[in-house]
C-alpha cells in the first residue's frame, strides 16, 4: 500500500466515524432543529459503514503491525485511570463542553474526541464510547475506569455522568429532552 492509499484509508476511516456520528448526533435536535439532512446522513453513515470502516480498520490493523525500532513503546507515556474525583476535577476543568454543535461541522464525535486527546495530554486514561441506535444512526460519548468508583459514562457535551442501559432508551434513561428518532441502545462499543 503507497502513501496515497494509506491517507485515502485514513480519510476513510474519520469520514466514516464523522458520518457515523453525524447520522446520529440526535442531541443537535435537541437544540437546533434542522431538516432535511437526515436522509443524507443515513445515506452518508450506510456508505461510510460498507466502505470507510472495513478498509479502514484493514489498514489500520496493518499500520500497528509495523511499529518501527525508534519508535517509543506506550508504556513511557501510557496515561494512568483517574480516581472519580481526578475524573470530576479534569472535566470541571476542561472547557470541551462549551463548544458550540454545529451539524456537519462539530457533533457528538467532535466532542468525545477532545475530551478524549485532552485527558491523554494530561495523562488520563479516557476511552471513545460508540453507540448503535436503530436503524444505523449512533451516539458518541467518552468513559473513564476510574479506581475507585469503575467505568463511568461522560456525555462530552454536557459534562454530565450517564447511564447506558442496552435495550433502553439513550434520553429517557438520563432525562434528555426526548429523541426525535429511537435512540434506543442496541449496542455499545468502549475504545480505548
Ligand atoms: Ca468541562
Amino acid at each position: 500500500m503507497d502513501n496515497s492509499q494509506k491517507i485515502a484509508t485514513a480519510l476513510s476511516i474519520f469520514l466514516a466515524i464523522i458520518m457515523l456520528c453525524g447520522g446520529s448526533g440526535f442531541l443537535g435536535y435537541i437544540y437546533r432543529s434542522q431538516t432535511g439532512y437526515e436522509a443524507s446522513y443515513q445515506q452518508g453513515y450506510n456508505q461510510g459503514k460498507d466502505t470507510g470502516y472495513d478498509d479502514g480498520y484493514k489498514s489500520g490493523y496493518e499500520a500497528g503491525l509495523k511499529i518501527s525500532p525508534e519508535q517509543k513503546t506506550s508504556s513511557d507515556y501510557a496515561p494512568k485511570n483517574p480516581t472519580y474525583q481526578e475524573m470530576k476535577a479534569f472535566m470541571a476543568q476542561d472547557a470541551t463542553n462549551l463548544n458550540e454543535y454545529e451539524p456537519d461541522k462539530y457533533v457528538c464525535t467532535d466532542f468525545a474526541a477532545a475530551v478524549n486527546n485532552n485527558a491523554d495530554a494530561k495523562g488520563i486514561r479516557c476511552a471513545i464510547v460508540d453507540i448503535f441506535y436503530p436503524e444505523g444512526y449512533g451516539h458518541t460519548i467518552v468513559a473513564f475506569d476510574t479506581t475507585d468508583k469503575g467505568l463511568i459514562f461522560i456525555e462530552p457535551q454536557f459534562d454530565q455522568e450517564i447511564k447506558l442501559v442496552v435495550g433502553q432508551s439513550y434520553s429517557q434513561t438520563n432525562n434528555f429532552t426526548p429523541s426525535p428518532r429511537a435512540d434506543t441502545v442496541d449496542r455499545f462499543l468502549v475504545i480505548w
